[in-house]
C-alpha cells in the first residue's frame, strides 16, 4: 500500500478517536452543565449570552496566540541573526520613523477588531429586555435565596454536606432546593447581598454579577430550551465557607415548572403561617 493511503487511513481512525470522544464528552453533559474533571477551555456555551462569550473567547483566543507566535519568532530572529559572534559591531541606530509608526498602528487596529463584538456583548448584557419573568437572589453567608417576587414564593438553597449525597448528585456543586426556571425564557435577576459580598456566577449560562448588601443589581439571563441543571459558584471570597455556597439553576419544561410552581406556592409560601394557611386551603377547595 502506498504511503499515501496508510497516512489516509491514519488521519481516518484520528477522526473517528475525536469524533468519538467528543461524543462522549458531550454526552456526559447532555442534562447537566458542570466542571468536569481535566477539562480544558470554557464550558459549553447555553443561551444567547453564552454564545456570544464563548464566542469573543475563541476569536481572543486566536489573536493572542497570532500575537505570541510573532513576539516569539521576532526574539528568536534577533537572538540568531544578531548574537555578538555574527554581529561583532551592533548598529547604533536607536529611531525608524516607519517601524515606530507601524507598532502603534497595528495594535491600535487589533484593538478595534476586538473592541467591535467585545461592546457588542456589553451593550447586549445591559440591554432593557422584556422579561418572562423576575427573580430575586441574595447571597447570605453561606448559602442563596431565591426569592419569586410575582409568586410570593421564597426559599434558602443550601449545599448539600459531602456526608449527606446521594448517588448520582454531585459533590459540592447540588443544593437541597435549586433555583427552578422554566426553558426558554428570560429571565430578569435582581441580586442583592445581607451581610458581605458574594457573587452569582453560572458560567454555562456566561452570567456573573456581584451581590453587594445595600445595593441591588441587576442582571438577565437567557435560558435555553431543554431539562437541564446549570451549576455555578460563588465566585467573590465570602468568608470560611464561600467554597460550600453552590449554585444549582433546575431548568424545567413549562408543564413540568407549572406543576413545581403549584407545590412551591405551598412549601415556600413567603410570610406568615396564616398566608401559607390560607394558601393550602384555597388548593383543598380547589
Ligand atoms: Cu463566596
Amino acid at each position: 500500500m502506498s504511503n499515501f493511503w496508510i497516512l489516509k487511513i491514519r488521519n481516518l481512525n484520528y477522526f473517528f478517536f475525536f469524533t468519538l470522544s467528543g461524543l462522549l464528552l458531550t454526552s456526559k453533559n447532555l442534562f447537566a452543565s458542570e466542571p468536569l474533571p481535566w477539562q480544558l477551555g470554557l464550558q459549553p456555551p447555553s443561551g444567547s449570552i453564552a454564545t456570544m462569550a464563548n464566542d469573543l473567547h475563541n476569536l481572543l483566543l486566536v489573536i493572542i496566540t497570532f500575537i505570541s507566535l510573532f513576539v516569539l519568532f521576532l526574539l528568536i530572529y534577533v537572538c540568531v541573526k544578531f548574537r555578538a559572534d555574527k554581529n561583532p559591531n551592533p548598529s547604533k541606530r536607536t529611531h525608524n520613523s516607519i517601524l515606530e509608526v507601524l507598532w502603534t498602528v497595528i495594535p491600535v487596529l487589533i484593538l478595534v477588531v476586538i473592541a467591535v463584538p467585545s461592546f457588542r456583548l456589553l451593550y447586549y448584557l445591559d440591554k432593557q429586555i422584556e422579561p418572562d419573568m423576575t427573580i430575586k437572589v441574595t447571597g447570605i453567608q453561606w448559602y442563596w435565596n431565591y426569592e419569586y417576587p410575582d409568586q410570593n414564593i421564597s426559599f434558602d438553597s443550601y449545599m448539600i454536606a459531602v456526608e449527606d449525597l446521594k448517588p448520582g448528585q454531585k459533590r459540592l456543586l447540588d443544593v437541597d432546593n435549586p433555583l427552578v426556571l422554566p426553558e426558554g425564557s428570560k429571565v430578569k435577576v435582581l441580586i442583592a447581598g445581607n451581610d458581605v459580598m458574594h457573587s452569582f456566577f453560572v458560567p454555562s449560562l456566561a452570567v456573573q454579577e456581584y451581590s453587594v448588601p445595600g445595593r441591588l443589581n441587576e442582571v438577565w439571563m437567557d435560558i435555553p430550551m431543554g431539562e437541564k441543571t446549570y451549576y455555578g459558584q460563588c465566585n467573590q471570597i465570602c468568608g470560611i465557607n464561600h467554597a460550600y455556597m453552590p449554585v444549582a439553576i433546575r431548568v424545567l419544561s413549562k408543564k413540568n415548572y407549572e406543576s413545581w410552581l403549584k407545590n412551591a406556592k405551598i412549601e415556600f409560601a413567603k410570610g406568615d403561617i396564616l398566608n401559607r394557611n390560607q394558601i393550602i386551603l384555597a388548593e383543598v377547595k380547589n
